[in-house]
């Protein structure tokens, strides 16, 4: 069986998220570490544009964003759960909400003058204005916008006030008393907060919070080994992609099988990725790719937050 390769980096709070997922499922993986910042290319080789981190890989098969991550790692392990049966929908929708909503809030507040001067104000100048422009293209053309930091500064107390009551209330140890996809969509948020001097104290004044995420911390990484970008890509070319869902609701949107197509994120990070339309299920779209360097590829992403054109 292929082993699962997260593509990654220390400081990304959504690498964090998967790593806690695997850690939750005490799944075994390795580990390949890429840049922060275009160009990233044994990544692109693989997924064919997107370069938001992280990404799994899993023989030939690629996954796009942590959403769609977390169902590959309910299908290599069911339990513990991440989406605990029943409350699918629950756990789900409250992780996009975390994932987009309070995330965003938390990026205005780590990215505050004093805040950025502390994580940042050791690197090199270049270093910082290359970090900036990178991250200015990588929110060209989406919808995501920054949100004004005097707006998160009001709204964050808000947002900890609702967790912090919800958790002193609760009678299991997480959001939902089990733990589920649910707490570790949250957990990176705050996470990444908690990661300098300046923006700590928001996490920190909210001791049900606290507690709570040092659970969610708890879960730990899983065993992990290193794994080279040029050595992840060979691996994908000795591979063959994994048999398809039997599933397809193509037509249902306009495609069929077989056609060139385009696939991207709307939010932010909307670089294409083209390839054969292979399967429309229920939560995902898998493209077929060939790469000069990766062979062939089925590269799969979530359906939700994502856009699917004809080529
Ligand atoms: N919806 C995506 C969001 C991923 C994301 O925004 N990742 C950040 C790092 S935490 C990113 O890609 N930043 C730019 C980069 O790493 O190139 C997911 O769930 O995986």
């Amino acid at each position: 069986m292929s082993e699962l390769i997260l593509h990654h980096y220390d400081a990304s709070p959504f690498a964090e998220k998967a790593r806690l997922m695997l850690g939750y499922k005490q799944l075994s993986w390795r580990s390949v570490e890429i840049p922060r910042v275009m160009p990233k290319p044994d990544l692109t080789a693989l997924t064919g544009g997107y370069r938001k981190t992280p990404v799994l890989q899993v023989g030939a098969d690629i996954y796009c964003d942590t959403a769609l991550i977390a169902r590959r790692l309910e299908a290599e392990k069911a339990t513990p759960a991440l989406f605990p049966e029943g409350r699918e929908l629950t756990a789900s929708g409250f992780a996009q909400w975390a994932d987009s909503q309070v995330f965003q809030q938390a990026v205005t507040l780590v990215f505050q003058p004093a805040s950025i001067a502390e994580r940042m104000g050791r690197l090199p100048a270049a270093a910082q204005q290359a970090f900036a422009a990178d991250r200015a293209a990588l929110f060209a053309g989406g919808s995501a916008t920054r949100l004004p930091s005097e707006q998160a500064r009001q709204q964050w107390p808000v947002l900890m006030a609702r967790l912090e009551q919800q958790l002193a209330r609760e009678e299991g140890d997480f959001l939902f008393g089990e733990a589920s996809v649910a707490d570790f969509a949250l957990a990176h948020p705050l996470w990444f907060l908690k990661g300098g001097q300046v923006t700590a104290p928001l996490v920190d004044a909210y001791p049900a919070v606290a507690a709570w995420l040092q659970r969610v911390l708890g879960f730990g990484h899983g065993a992990h080994s290193p794994l080279d970008g040029a050595e992840a890509i060979g691996i994908a070319r000795a591979s063959r992609p994994a048999a398809l869902p039997e599933e397809d609701c193509s037509a249902s949107l306009g495609f069929h099988v077989g056609q060139q197509v385009s696939e991207a994120a709307t939010d932010y990070g909307v670089d294409p990725v083209s390839g054969e339309l292979l399967c429309v299920s229920a939560e995902a779209i898998i493209l077929r790719r060939e790469d000069e360097r990766a062979g062939t590829v089925h590269v799969h992403f979530p359906r939700l937050g994502f856009c699917l054109k004809a080529c």
